[in-house]
């Protein structure tokens, strides 16, 4: 007798600041915490799905709570069926757009329906979804980095096994950028895959100029050279650029990413699980991905991200920048420079000691 749909009996949120192991430097402003929210999605038939979203900024807590638990108080009672409630969400917010705090509720709702659905089922969602719990190659997602303070920090990554380095350019000038670019890729050899975020810091011209400056370095990617809604600007300088162009963390919904691809703006995407409509969403994209022979890469949401991309055709990297270490009863652990998605569900199990330690709203 297979049991019946599992419906929705509550939603839960709640705001932590957790400690994170080192302060993200980016162009705009140094990360040295994380706000994240936690959300619980109660169902009729026992299991809680979890999932967590980043709120960039303490102010962003109370507001993106308030909006969980206002959509989830609307929710209650209805099946735990993503596809039905993601085309519900568009409907309701269709005149409101759902671009910013919305469109973050909305994914992390997502995000925890598919907890949900893995948990009754008792499977990795990455099986739930057809695939196989799998080892992903993955980066370490570093802010700016000072060769020489940070040597011991990147050497024990290498020691870790990644194949891949992220750091963040932007902050000064050109010469600034280089001189932590050529210090970093001295550091890492050759064989290290080396990427710069710029973090959408730069205008075309200036983008321009800086890669150029950069092409003996052999970086991997350039991701977000200029602001994220400029698409022809990004297509601008991916024309001439000796180096791939990456984008898509600030891209909303499958939408975004159509927009994107059609105008030429980047080589290799990395959606954002929180902003391109959590599992439901990314699996869309990951179709765009395909058709377009674009890799597809993540951003942030390690945990989640590996069973995500265990079922992305054009699967590239998975961003190792670890938010949620401090809350989790089982963070995730890299082994060799990959990390193996962990089930049943997302395999997210908040420890509740920690949450309570850094509980703000
Ligand atoms: C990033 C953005 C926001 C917070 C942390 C890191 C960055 C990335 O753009 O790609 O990791
Ligand atoms: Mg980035």
């Amino acid at each position: 007798m297979t049991k019946s749909v599992a419906a929705i009996r509550s939603v839960k949120a709640r705001g932590v600041v957790a400690p994170i192991a080192r302060p993200v430097r980016t162009a705009f402003s140094t990360i040295d915490a994380a706000p994240l929210v936690l959300v619980d999605v109660e169902t009729d038939q026992g299991v809680t799905g979890r999932a967590y979203l980043f709120a960039y900024a303490p102010l962003t807590l109370k507001p993106l709570v308030h909006l969980i638990e206002e959509i989830g108080r609307e929710l209650v009672g209805r099946p735990v069926a993503p596809y039905d409630l993601m085309a519900a969400m568009d409907a309701k917010f269709r005149l409101l757009g759902w671009q910013g705090l919305v469109g973050m509720a909305v994914s992390g709702l997502d995000m925890a329906y598919w907890d949900a659905l893995g948990l009754i089922a008792g499977r990795p969602v990455a099986e739930l979804l057809g695939g196989s719990a799998r080892p992903i190659k993955a980066y370490d997602s570093y802010g700016a980095v000072d060769p020489a303070k940070d040597d011991k920090s990147l050497r024990r990554s290498l020691e870790q096994g990644f194949r891949g380095i992220k750091i963040k350019g932007g902050l000064g000038d050109a010469a600034d950028d280089e001189r932590m670019v050529s210090g970093v890729r001295a550091l890492l050899g050759p064989d290290i895959a080396l990427m710069i975020d710029f973090n959408q810091s730069l205008d075309p011209a200036e983008a321009t100029r800086r890669i150029e400056r950069l092409a003996p370095y052999d970086l991997h990617w350039i991701e977000e050279p200029v602001a994220q809604e400029n698409l022809s600007g990004h297509a601008k300088v991916r024309e001439t650029s000796p180096t791939p162009i990456q984008a898509g963390e600030n891209w909303w919904f499958p939408r975004g990413f159509a927009e994107a691809i059609a105008a030429g703006a980047c080589d290799f995407i990395m959606p954002d699980l929180m902003k391109c409509g959590g599992v439901t969403g990314w699996l869309q994209v990951a179709a765009q991905a395909e058709a377009a022979s674009i890799p597809m890469s993540s951003h942030l949401f390690a945990e989640a991200s590996a069973h995500t991309l265990a079922v992305t055709p054009t699967a590239h990297w998975l961003e190792f920048l670890d938010l949620a270490r401090a809350i989790l009863a089982h963070p995730a652990e890299i082994v060799d420079g990959a990390l193996t998605a962990r089930g049943p569900g997302l395999g997210l199990e908040w420890n509740e000691a920690a949450v309570a330690k850094y509980l703000v709203s």
